[in-house]
């Protein structure tokens, strides 16, 4: 901290986005004036982006929630009574005991949102209070499945290495456009270095994203045959003789039956199904694994279909059998600075894992082998709605707007409409939480204290984040559970959350207090630490052929199965519906269903937008700029039409993420352009993680028509 007059400055880490970038903040008496990037972090590079940029204007915004509110009216009538804290910790608190002491802690329900700062003590919370039935977006969907196959196949996640003296060669994006979304604490500005310093990008991706045009190959697949197309590629890498022959020779497990499985995979193969021709295939496989070192950039496109698992172990092989894995340049394995968060997986009562929806289906999300064990959303949602397999009579949300981020809106909100208690920690009110008895107020980022892993999972760095500032009544997440567990008497209640921080800091030598101003850790990378112990896997080595999976019931070589929604499975449905649908691609002024009410970030980017190619746009009469409609056999939305040559020909891409926090509640306009009125929560299912499908969809489009 440095401080002249009654202003003052601090460090802090922002995380208005999944979040990475250290910021300088300037505060004035009480209050935040400045945020603007601070010099000496690699992740950033003393830039930030519009979001990052626009956090007072967040952080004092008007309608930001200040006090804790407890519903007066009907639910969602959107009337309050303001409440204090101690009478809403005590209500809820006692009506989760009623409900915990009625009906078992299972029908307790806690949903949080992506990545947060909260992440790891929501699991805590779950455990101690004896539910398993916890959820996240990303434990079926997103980011999760990418660390548990990393788990399986190497040992450990991995992560680019944009960081020591040597460079990446050649960077394949896969799924992945980090120049916007600059996801799970790795930022897009490194990227942009690389590419600007001479790595040669490939992206896979069927639009041109922004990541696509600074790349010197752009492969436009068609949506959910990702899978398809990585064994495409390791057919070329292995019978090209492009592998790294050596270190597959040392290194691997299951070569020769790996070799037997795609025999059949040619690029030829991979273009009838993927659409791009076979000879960019092959050159984007020679080209990674021969230009060297290279990395693999692989993004949520490749989790959000019902082959969410096949798909990320086909795309992790290639690491295996070109040997870029944990070599200067290449993507590295994590250092693990601290000691894990606590989560008190133990405590969750005898026999309860065995309640836990969908954990006995789909065991890499809920079953003992699950990186962090949760419940399968559809699932329940489900047991909301309708009882089976049994009621679910309660939700807490902590930074969680289901009825924008969960697959089949419709469904969401039936299931919301039907609980018993519905308590909503959020920064704003929402179209989900509108519909809860109690609201209450969250610290947004500058209001925080935590300690921030970077890149996360793999942590080769760790930044402090720390509270400057305080706004109204709003407390941060975990204090919040704490004092609810305090309050139904849970084990470790008593530990405070600094006494929390500290235990994964003792190690080192310092305290969080002392920590906050350290300017944090990033040690020097040690490269090729297989060499010294192996793998972490039960072969020591990369297993290529996953005898885990296969004692879990799976596949042991990665197996390629259509989209159960497509041209080819449902060529009837393809009939009404002839475009294939991807939805959610990032945009870099919002994150999510969040900041429609920044001024400054809304001005950029007023209205929900549809890319489409102008070969379907001509074929109905759209027009750039035009609102169309977009169809599904599920429901229709409304979006802004953005006629490029940057999306593959039939391909329609939408936002996620849209209400309007300007129009009237308790809907917010959310059902006009909820890409999520256009998806499935139904089966099939991934039958590992149990994601189901939100990219590579099946939909039509037409012209709005204005009369009406
Ligand atoms: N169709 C479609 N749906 C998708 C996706 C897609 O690509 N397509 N992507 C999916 C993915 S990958 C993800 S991860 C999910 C994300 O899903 P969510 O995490 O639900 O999305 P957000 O809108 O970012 O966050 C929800 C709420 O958290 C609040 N919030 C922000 N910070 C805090 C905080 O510190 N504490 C609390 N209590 N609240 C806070 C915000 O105000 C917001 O209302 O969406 C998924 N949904
Ligand atoms: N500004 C901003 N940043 C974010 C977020 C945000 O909402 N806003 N969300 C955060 C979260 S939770 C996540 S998970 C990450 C996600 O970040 P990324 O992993 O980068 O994913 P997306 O931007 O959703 O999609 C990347 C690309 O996948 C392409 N794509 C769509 N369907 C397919 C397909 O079937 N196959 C292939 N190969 N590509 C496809 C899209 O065109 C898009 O360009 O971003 C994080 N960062
Ligand atoms: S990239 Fe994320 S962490 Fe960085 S300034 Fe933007 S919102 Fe903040
Ligand atoms: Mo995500």
């Amino acid at each position: 901290m440095s401080s002249s007059g009654d202003e003052k400055t601090f460090t802090s880490v922002c995380r208005n986005c999944h979040g990475g970038c250290l910021a300088e903040l300037t505060v004035k008496g009480d209050r935040l004036t400045r945020v603007r990037p601070a010099k000496g972090s690699p992740f950033n590079l003393s830039q930030m982006c519009v979001k990052g940029l626009a956090t007072p204007e967040l952080v004092y915004h008007p309608s930001r929630l200040v006090s804790p509110l407890k519903r007066a009216g009907a639910r969602g009538d959107n009337r309050w009574d303001k409440i204090s804290w101690d009478q809403a910790l005590d209500e809820i608190a006692a009506r989760l005991d009623e409900i915990r002491t009625g009906s078992g802690p299972e029908a307790i329900a806690i949903g949080q949102g992506t990545g947060r700062h909260h992440y790891m003590h929501v699991s805590r919370f779950a455990n101690t209070l004896g539910t398993p039935n916890w959820y996240e977006p990303g434990l079926a969907n997103c980011f999760i499945p990418r660390i548990t196959v990393s788990n399986l196949t190497y040992g450990g996640f991995v992560s680019a290495d944009y960081y020591g003296e040597v460079k990446p060669e050649t960077i394949l994006f896969w799924g992945c456009n980090p120049l916007v979304s600059g996801p799970d604490g790795k930022l897009s500005f490194p990227v942009n270095r690389a590419l600007r310093d001479g790595s040669f990008g490939i992206a896979i991706d069927p639009r041109r994203s922004e990541t696509a045009k600074k790349c010197g190959m752009w492969l436009p697949l068609r949506p959910g045959t990702d899978d398809a197309m990585a064994l495409a590629m390791i057919h070329v890498i292995i019978y090209e003789g492009f592998y790294d022959k050596q270190f597959v020779e040392q290194w691997t497990n299951g070569f020769d039956e790996l070799k037997e499985h795609v025999k059949e995979c040619t690029p030829e193969w991979g273009e009838g199904i993927t659409g791009v021709p076979a000879a960019d295939i092959a050159a984007a496989a020679k080209r990674y694994a021969t230009c060297k070192p290279s990395v693999l950039e692989w993004g949520v496109a490749l989790e959000q279909n019902p082959n969410c698992l096949q798909t990320v172990r086909a795309v992790s092989l290639l690491r295996g059998l070109t040997g870029n894995i944990d070599v200067p340049g290449s993507d590295i394995l994590g250092m693990n600075i601290l000691k894990p968060y606590p989560v008190l997986r133990n405590h969750l009562p005898k026999g309860m894992i065995q309640k836990r929806i969908g954990g006995d289906e789909f065991k890499l999300l809920g079953g003992f082998r699950a990186f962090m064990p949760s419940a399968h959303i559809p699932g329940l949602f489900k047991a909301m709605r309708t009882g089976d397999p049994y009621r679910v009579r309660a939700l807490m949300l902590f930074g969680n707007n289901p009825l924008l981020t969960v697959a089949d809106a419709r469904s969401v909100h039936e299931s919301l409409l039907n609980l018993d208690l519905l308590v909503a920690t959020d920064l704003f009110m929402t179209p989900s939480a509108v519909l809860a008895d109690y609201v209450l107020p969250a610290a947004a980022w500058p209001e925080v204290n935590q300690l921030v892993e970077l890149p996360y999972v793999v942590e080769n760095a760790v930044y402090p984040q720390q509270r400057v500032v305080r706004v109204g009544e709003c407390r941060q997440d975990e204090e919040i559970m704490i004092d609810l567990a305090r309050r139904l008497d849970l084990h470790a209640a008593e530990e405070s959350f600094e006494d929390i921080l500290n235990s994964r800091l003792e190690h080192l030598g310092t305290t969080f207090e002392e920590f906050k101003t350290s300017g944090g850790i990033f040690p020097a990378h040690e490269y090729r630490k297989f060499e010294a112990r192996g793998f972490r896997t039960p072969s020591r080595k990369i297993e290529l052929y996953c005898k885990g999976l296969k004692r879990l019931g799976y596949a042991a070589l990665p197996l390629y199965r259509e989209p159960p929604e497509s041209p080819v499975s449902t060529p009837d449905i393809a009939n009404d519906f002839p475009y294939v649908l991807t939805t959610g691609s990032r945009r870099r002024e919002m994150f999510h269903s969040e900041h429609r009410q920044i001024e400054s970030l809304r001005r950029r980017r007023p209205d929900p937008c549809a890319e489409l190619h102008p070969e379907v746009a001509s074929r109905h009469g759209i027009e750039d700029g035009e609102w169309i409609r977009i169809r599904t056999r599920r429901g229709e939305i409304r979006m802004k039409a953005v006629v490029t040559l940057d999306i593959a020909q039939g391909v329609v891409n939408v936002d996620h993420g849209w209400w309007f926090p300007e129009k009237e509640p308790p809907d917010f306009g959310v059902w006009d352009s909820n890409a999520n009125v256009l998806t499935s929560a139904d089966p099939p299912y991934d039958p590992a993680f149990g994601s189901y499908q939100l990219r590579g969809l099946l939909c039509s489009v037409e012209k709005e028509d204005k009369s009406t």
